[in-house]
């Protein structure tokens, strides 16, 4: 069953994504400020290799050759965050231009090239002067994040096709706060949900400032949402996963299409819940124009934990390869949340790629991985889920958190000593698929 763009509905958008800290480098250059993922990776053994974003890929300076091959590949679009730290150095006040600029080229980079640009605003690099007065468990930040919105608005909201506010406010809270394995590496449930309901608040603010600017842009938010499965139909199970799911998912997306916290729990958590001032909740349920939908993988949980099915396959990250969660998830999010138009804004998979002597880098497993998951996404819009796109992440091997350079999930092959990109087979099946440029493999 070969896939073709005629499985998907008319003008739906194929993309690839990455995000500024994983891929720009040029930490410390045109007066970008200092943010939490700098100092993080500073912290011993919190990087697994030890490594950090300071150059990453380089994008900040090799851009143009990016967005060419890009262009080659044949994506109608590409997803992108903009560098916080880079545009209010310390995440308040007077605007560094120079930041500015240099999304202001990328963005009429991508049109140049007939590629529509859909921009995220905050993928994790908080400035490091607003961590320095608690982070998102300060209210303050919230605000600060609008007004940081506002100022992007104003400069690029006419020309990028959407504007994303956060990216996976669930990792920005819980996993940074509460698990603790990303920046500011914090292991505190109360804070972590503090956090949680200032991200919201400021997502809720900043489409309210945007929105006032009225550019066109469509406006949005991107969750990770990762389905739980109960292991068996034990009540213990059920309820294990339940938790599970409340945790990963109905936390985020019941204040935003609700306005209210999930009862169940909210009471599980107890006195750990954050402060919820009168109109927050109104604030975070400001309607959307779209949902970015980022799925990886699904979890599979007993009242013991979650379990791994032995005969699953896993990906490099050791996440189970389980394309029907996706279809699952969309379907379930089109029958338990009002209707709203959905991107993939993120799907792909990590596996030890090897450069090897061809001229091409060999990776049938990502590339079994995007056919499967593409398949649950046009099989969700056949079951009547609006879904408008759909984004490979990641165009290129990054820098990928916790893991360094240890995980590649790119389309790309990045060789980090030259900064050579070479194409992986997945990126060639994609660029076949996508049908604008010459079909080269199969
Ligand atoms: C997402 N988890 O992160 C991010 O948006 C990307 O920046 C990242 O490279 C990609 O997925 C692959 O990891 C996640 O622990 C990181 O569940 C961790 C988790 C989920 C998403």
């Amino acid at each position: 069953m070969t896939l073709t763009r005629k499985d998907f509905p008319q003008g739906f958008i194929f993309g690839t994504a990455t995000s500024s800290y994983q891929i720009e480098g040029a930490a410390s250059e045109d007066g970008r400020g200092p943010s939490i993922w700098d100092t993080f990776c500073r912290e011993p053994g919190r990087i697994h290799d030890g490594t950090s974003g300071d150059v990453a890929c380089d994008h900040y300076h090799l851009w143009p050759e990016d967005l060419d091959l890009l262009r080659e590949l044949g994506v109608d679009a590409y997803r992108f965050s903009l560098a916080w730290p880079r545009i209010q150095p310390t995440g308040s006040g007077a605007v560094n231009e120079k930041g500015l600029d240099f999304y202001e080229r990328l963005v009429d980079g991508l049109l140049e090239r007939g590629i529509q640009p859909y921009a995220t605003l905050y993928h994790w690099d908080l400035p490091q002067a607003l961590q320095d007065i608690g982070g998102w468990t300060n209210r303050e930040v919230a605000h600060r994040f609008a007004e940081y919105a506002e100022v992007v608005t104003r400069r690029l909201g006419n020309r990028v096709r959407s504007i994303a506010t956060l990216n996976e406010p669930w990792c920005s809270s819980l996993l940074s706060y509460d698990i603790g394995e990303h920046a500011p590496g914090l292991r505190d449930r109360r804070l972590a949900l503090a956090a949680a309901h200032h991200l919201m608040l400021g997502h809720g603010e900043a489409m309210q400032a945007m929105r006032a600017l009225n550019t066109g842009a469509d406006l949005g938010v991107v969750l990770n949402l990762t389905p739980a499965y109960p292991a068996s139909d034990r009540p213990e199970d059920l309820a294990a996963a339940r938790f599970a799911d409340g945790y990963a998912n109905r936390w985020f997306l019941d204040p935003v299409f609700r306005g209210e916290y999930p009862q169940d729990m909210w009471e599980a958590f107890g006195a750990d819940v954050p402060e919820v001032q009168a109109g927050d909740l109104e604030t975070i349920r400001e309607p959307l124009d779209f949902l970015g939908v980022n799925y990886y993988t699904r979890s599979l949980v007993s009242a013991e934990g979650t379990q791994k099915p032995a005969q699953a396959q896993y990906t490099h990250m050791d996440w189970e390869v389980y394309p029907q969660g996706l279809s699952d998830l969309l379907v379930r999010l089109n029958r338990e949340y009002p209707a709203v138009p959905i991107y993939i804004t993120e799907n792909g998979a990590a596996y030890p790629d090897e450069r090897g002597s061809g001229e091409t880098v060999n990776d049938p497993d990502r590339l079994a991985y995007y056919q499967a998951h593409l398949a649950a996404v046009a099989d969700a819009t056949r079951q009547g889920v609006d879904v408008r796109g759909y984004f490979a992440w990641s165009m290129l091997d990054n820098f990928e958190w916790a893991y360094g350079y240890s995980r590649r999930f790119g389309l790309f092959y990045v060789d980090y000593q030259t900064q050579e990109r070479t194409w992986k087979t997945s990126g060639r099946w994609y660029q076949g698929l996508l049908n604008r440029a010459p079909v080269a493999a199969d």
